[in-house]
């Protein structure tokens, strides 16, 4: 194990050397990584392809524009990137136009807006406080400070989507465009009910898909393309990319954007759409090392066996989510039907924030998480939310997922005793040495 260790850091860190500080840094966090249970719902290891493009020569390479319409030289190259991660993304998601550029979701969020939206619209997202996203309307968020924003809350019995309660908001506030998506709701989502309701008000449909992408990718989950009018997600979740973040236009939309008379080339006036607010608009050069990651990650995505992982993902989700039901912990609406839980801790006697201490002192990273109509603040909740795509990829399966279980009871129920808490993380350490992050390197 120590000479893997060391294969693995020379890999990682020979160009380093020269930096004392910042090889002293990575190496803590290749150690980090490789020694705690990542259960963050939002992250994920990628492979060392898609590493190693992100950190190629193209990093070097300035490329403002679209392919075949650059403001350098010297693009030809780069071009091809874009190209294959484009028609990679249009293949896995069956999408007629998609933009590579956003640098991360809330870029994409954030170009989809201006390309749609006036300063002062309504638009009608999940409250964050319910599962939503900063992006999808928060005061504290430019959507929430440029649009008018209204969240839609969830069902307060079954802490799931509530149509009626979305359609009856949706009637009385006519937004112009109404976001579908989440980042801590486990639930699928019917996009053809989102659909019924922005026609019956006119509105524009977007679903921000940066959670369950890698999930609908492999048609485990809705395919929100044919029901939205755009598409937009992360790359780096379940998709297990790079960061950062792509739209999408689905092609069997009739009229996608509610333009109905467009006559010839809807490609065309997409992108005049899209890509020009994603750049100039709100961004300049591109992450062509990114996009190339993209692209590699997307050819991965593509392959059989990433459906493999997905259905591994939400097995373990799902065996995670009965284990911790079976230890007396709530998980929120009963269930998972994807790659993440929210647990309400409040039998437990622990705010989210205690939680989130302990299990990081146990060598378990989640992070704190407000449950639907918590009564706590963001900054301590009452839950946590756990996901599975980082551990899965680590090739866990169910009977670790059993263990995990275990040793989350055991850091909540002990909490404030410390002793226990480091015998924990040296099992958890144990656990993690069994299934090495980047086994090829052995
Ligand atoms: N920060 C991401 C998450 O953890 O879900 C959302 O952007």
């Amino acid at each position: 194990m120590e000479n893997y260790k060391q294969i693995k850091e020379d890999f990682m860190l020979e160009f380093l050397k020269n930096d004392k500080k910042i090889y002293d840094v990575t190496k803590l966090e290749i150690g980090r990584q490789q020694d705690n249970l990542e259960l963050i719902a939002s992250e994920n290891f990628v492979s060392l392809a898609v590493l190693q493009a992100a950190g190629s020569v193209l990093t070097n390479k300035y490329a403002e524009g679209y392919p075949g319409k650059r403001y350098y030289g010297g693009c030809e190259f780069v071009d091809m990137a874009e190209e294959i991660a484009k028609d990679r993304l249009k293949q896995i998601f069956g999408a007629e136009y998609v933009n590579v550029q956003p640098h991360s979701g809330s870029q994409a969020n954030m170009g989809v807006y201006m390309a749609l939206l006036n300063p002062g619209d309504t638009i009608l997202g999940l409250s964050l406080d319910h599962g939503g996203h900063l992006t999808h309307g928060s005061p504290v968020n430019f959507s929430g400070q440029i649009y008018r924003a209204i969240g839609y809350p969830l069902n307060k019995e079954t802490k799931q989507l509530d149509y009626n309660i979305i359609e009856d908001l949706a009637v009385k506030e006519k937004p112009k465009l109404i976001v579908a998506g989440a980042t801590a709701y486990s639930r699928e989502w019917d996009y053809s009910k989102f659909r019924e309701i922005a026609d019956k008000i006119g509105a524009l449909l977007l679903c921000d898909i940066s959670h369950p992408a890698g999930l609908i990718a492999k048609g485990l989950l809705n395919n929100p393309l044919e029901h939205c009018d755009v598409v937009t997600s992360t790359t780096h979740k379940t998709l297990r990319g790079p960061r950062g973040g792509v739209i999408l236009v689905g092609k069997d939309r009739e009229n996608p954007l509610g333009i109905k008379t467009m006559k010839g080339d809807r490609l065309k006036m997409m992108s005049e759409v899209f890509d020009s607010m994603i750049m100039p608009g709100i961004q300049g050069g591109p992450l062509m090392h990114i996009i190339m990651s993209k692209a590699v990650a997307f050819g991965e995505v593509l392959q059989n066996s990433f459906k493999d992982y997905a259905l591994q993902v939400r097995a373990n989700a799902q065996k995670l989510s009965s284990e911790l039901m079976n230890k007396d912990f709530q998980i929120i609406s009963g269930g998972t039907d994807n790659h993440l839980m929210l647990v309400d801790l409040t039998n437990k006697n622990i705010s989210g924030k205690k939680a989130e201490v302990a299990l990081e002192k146990a060598g378990i990273t989640v992070n704190k998480n407000m449950i639907p109509f918590d009564t706590k603040s963001p900054f301590v909740t009452s839950g946590i939310r756990i996901g599975t795509p980082a551990v899965t990829t680590r090739k866990m399966k169910e009977s670790e997922m059993i263990v995990i279980a275990e040793f989350i009871d055991k850091a909540i129920l002990n909490y404030e005793n410390d002793s226990v808490l480091e015998s924990i993380k040296s099992d958890v350490k144990q656990l993690c040495n069994r299934f090495p992050l980047y086994p090829e390197l052995n």
